[in-house]
């Protein structure tokens, strides 16, 4: 495969366009390799995942024809890293980096032999190739993103559906947070420089991570591509009267960038580094909208794979054992990640082919203990089409769909992916620690759980829900809610709010439907109506819950789930079929 011209400066069109989960024929064709290899890792980008075409085949393992320059975690004991160097460098290899804390090094070496020699070296208790092709020639002189040409907006900040949503902007009236508490986002890096993210940037916590080896050069935080301002503005953009506010828009926001210009892929190395410098300059809280590349999950019964998940599991839990709180997101795949069987989009580095995986191989950093991992919703807090599920494996659900958000250069758009649900959650945790700065990792991922607002399955719609109203596979323990964390808003007794449950409709197409009265009960404050499924013609009156309209020509039986959500965000939701005929 060919690298993809940086063409980042002017912008091709296309990289303007929303990306949502209805994503266009042509992507999942002609153009998916191209975009696959470049935008897999962002959580953004829905996938063409063809689970039923997928052929079962062996893993492929590139065979190695260049003595190019490659890239390779040794593992050791930690505080053991020191004895390992000597083995690297007899068998023609240099360290690049070294994390003694983890027993983790980077080492870089020609040699073809290099992982199978050092494995048998005393001490030395995994090795791995990081990536499955050659390290680019900007490792020996990593270039600095330029600076972004600025326009600033004049466009004030208005209510935006996503912060009502999970109470934000009541949260707001209490504390916007403290400037004491920093997120990190461990992403594509962030334009420190837009209007809206540039009083509240943190440098001091922000750097490189390409290639493994923190690079602190003013500046090397700074972006190759949208993803990460985008992320950035949703957790901390200021509440300035300008552009859109951040759930936290008081905090500090960091930029440790993980991709690497040129490929924009987030390689293992990347990644430790990232975690490393996170713990080590006391960040609060990092966001991960990504997985590791180039492998959607790795597996343990692969060399390789083995010594990169060690590599990013001891990375993950130093940074827990120094106090960051790490969200990541569940990723858009519609994938079950409870039920895992094939994958054909790796290795995205160089060649993908089909392989069979089991519940062993694990997506990174989703998949590791303690990580707060976050879904996708709707505005009507049903589960985003394209998100990731499983049963144990979701925390935590968010809004996903068209968050708008900074962009870099000053602009705004917005992006849709469990990408966007992610930062919704990193700004709730950061507000939880402006309010209470000793709550340990654990007090915050527990006041998170026991905050959300329960979103139950929606009822005999999908049996790939799976759980209890409380905990479930879609939404883990609900939708995040920010107005709770900081005090502006009670905590309810569960199944406060109630909804009516219609009885099954009939109707016929080309005439006005018989109006239709949803009815919230209970909760506090005053209640809102929204509903998914309607028959084409019909619409919900978000204030008032009645369903009218003109059915359209057309006959079908449609399942609609009404939701009802109270002033303090908390939701009921019931679901019944409405019958369309047709003469
Ligand atoms: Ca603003
Ligand atoms: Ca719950």
């Amino acid at each position: 495969m060919s690298q993809r011209p940086k063409t980042r400066r002017p912008r091709p069109p296309e990289v303007r366009t929303l990306w949502v989960w209805w994503t266009p024929a042509w992507f999942c064709t002609s153009g998916r390799i191209e975009w696959g290899v470049r935008k897999a890792l962002l959580l953004f980008v829905a996938v063409c995942f063809t689970t039923a075409s997928v052929a079962p085949a062996a893993v492929a393992v590139p065979v190695r024809s260049t003595a190019g320059l490659r890239a390779y975690f040794v593992i050791t004991e930690p505080a053991k890293t020191v004895q390992a160097a000597a083995a690297i460098t007899q068998n023609g290899g240099t360290v690049y980096a070294a994390y003694d804390a983890i027993g983790v090094i980077v080492a870089h070496s020609s040699n073809v032999d290099f992982a199978s020699k050092v494995r048998t070296t005393e001490g030395v208790q995994k090795v791995g190739a990081t990536r499955t092709g050659d390290l680019p020639a900007d490792v020996a002189n990593p270039p600095l993103p330029p600076a972004e040409t600025e326009t600033a907006t004049t466009t004030p900040e208005i209510d935006r559906a996503d912060m009502t949503q999970i109470g934000a902007d009541r949260a707001w009236t209490k504390t916007l947070g403290a400037k004491t508490v920093t997120v990190a986002v461990l992403d594509t890096g962030v334009d420190d420089q837009h209007s809206d993210l540039k009083a509240n940037f943190d440098a001091g916590k922000s750097a490189s991570c390409a290639y493994g080896k923190a690079d602190t050069r003013p500046g090397a935080w700074r972006p190759i591509a949208d993803h990460g301002t985008h992320v950035a503005g949703t957790i901390a953009a200021a509440k300035n009267g300008t552009g859109m506010i951040g759930v936290a828009p008081g905090v500090k926001v960091s930029s440790i960038r993980v991709a690497e210009s040129g490929s924009d892929l987030f390689f293992p190395e990347n990644t430790v580094c990232s975690f490393m410098f996170a713990a080590d300059k006391g960040v609060s809280v990092t966001n991960n909208s990504y997985y590791v590349d180039p492998w959607m999950f790795l597996c343990p019964s692969n060399q390789d794979q083995d010594a990169i998940s060690e590599a990013v599991k001891r990375s993950v839990a130093y940074a827990d054992s120094k106090g960051v709180v790490n969200i990541a997101a569940a990723g858009n795949e519609t994938y079950d990640l409870a039920s895992k069987g094939s994958d054909d989009s790796s290795p995205n580095d160089t060649t993908p082919a089909p392989r069979q995986v089991t519940n062993d191989c694990l997506s990174l950093p989703t998949e590791l203990p303690n990580v707060v991992v976050v879904s996708s919703v709707d505005a009507s807090s049903a589960k985003s089409r394209f998100s990731n599920f499983g049963e144990g494996k979701i925390n935590l659900a968010a809004p996903g769909e068209n968050v708008y958000s900074t962009v870099p250069g000053g602009g705004y758009q917005a992006m849709s992916g469990t990408s966007m649900a992610s930062p919704h959650v990193a700004g709730v945790a950061a507000l939880l620690r402006s309010a209470n700065p000793k709550l340990t990792p654990q007090q915050v991922r527990a006041k998170l759980a026991q905050q959300a607002n329960d979103i139950a399955c929606p009822t005999g719609m999908s049996a790939s829900c799976k759980g209890s109203a409380t905990n479930n596979s879609y939404f883990g323990e609900g939708l995040v809610d920010a107005a709770e964390a900081v005090g502006a808003a009670a905590g309810q007794p569960k199944g406060a709010i109630s909804v009516t449950k219609p009885a099954e409709q009939l109707g016929f197409g080309g005439a006005p439907a018989l109006p239709l009265l949803i009815k919230g009960m209970g909760g506090s404050g005053v209640i809102s109506y929204s509903a998914n499924g309607l028959p084409p013609g019909l619409e919900i009156d978000p204030q008032r819950g009645w369903i009218t309209g003109v059915l359209t020509p057309g006959a079908g039986r449609y399942k609609v789930t009404v939701i009802a959500r109270d002033g303090e965000a908390k939701t009921a939701s019931e679901s019944f079929f409405w019958n369309v005929w047709s003469f």
